[in-house]
């Protein structure tokens, strides 16, 4: 690693925050030590959101899919600047350079995925409380129009992507994005997100991603976290 390339990337680089969020990595910067991303736990059992995503499905996406990119990201940033930077870091600085795509892909997705196990929880769906309720209703007109928008940001992302729920200049907005991209790349700060490539729920739903999406509204949502990720950005 050349010094100076490091420090670039340190000023360049931004709070941490978010990474406490996902959970992703323990992580220590440092200008001396490389860092090793590793595959956090599951934030529940592999088992807790069934029936609506299985233990099959589980297995694959996050044992399989999910290491797969931390795996190739450790592999992609060995011996390089990228190996001192936070994960988050990583993806806002390759963000749209063409000489980093393959990175950005890695670190992305090793993102996404983290934040997406968040953005679930068992018995969750349903009506949210607090902070994240209010800031619902403002910014759409009404919870089954948050509801209708987000469904159809999900079902209507073609081929492999996602779709969020962000914080974006006071306010909250839906977005879809595709293959790795993530709003962290767009200046948005992702609240909640539904991963809609096919390995998330093939196995389950085969081509019936709008049931999946259903599923994932009505059981599966976590608005704990997303409460808990909305209150960071207020006191940002
Ligand atoms: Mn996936």
């Amino acid at each position: 690693m050349k010094r100076r390339e490091f420090v670039t990337y340190a000023i360049a680089g931004t709070a941490v925050a978010a990474l406490d969020i996902t959970g992703v990595v323990s992580f220590t910067p440092s200008a001396f030590a490389e860092q090793t991303f590793n595959l956090h736990p599951l934030p529940y059992k592999d088992t807790a959101l069934e029936p609506y995503i299985s233990q099959k499905t589980i297995s694959f996406h996050y044992g399989k899919h999910h290491q797969g990119y931390i795996n190739k990201l450790n592999a992609q940033v060995q011996n390089t600047a990228f190996a001192h930077l936070s994960l988050e870091d990583i993806v806002k600085n390759t963000a749209n350079k063409v000489e980093h795509k393959a990175v950005f892909n890695n670190a992305a997705q090793a993102w996404n995925h983290a934040f997406y196990w968040k953005s679930m929880k068992p018995k969750g769906g349903g009506m949210p409380e607090g902070q994240i309720k209010k800031m619902i209703a403002s910014s759409f007109k009404s919870f089954d129009s948050f509801k209708k928008e987000f469904a159809q940001a999900a079902a209507t992302q073609f081929g492999s992507g996602w779709a969020w729920l962000v914080y974006d200049k006071d306010t909250l907005k839906i977005v879809k994005t595709g293959n790795a991209d993530t709003p962290l790349a767009h200046g948005q700060t992702p609240i909640l997100t539904i991963d809609v490539w096919e390995h998330a729920y093939y196995l389950d739903y085969q081509n019936r991603r709008t049931d999946y999406i259903n599923a994932y509204l009505e059981h599966l949502v976590n608005w704990d976290f997303a409460e808990k990720v909305l209150s960071r950005c207020k006191t940002k």
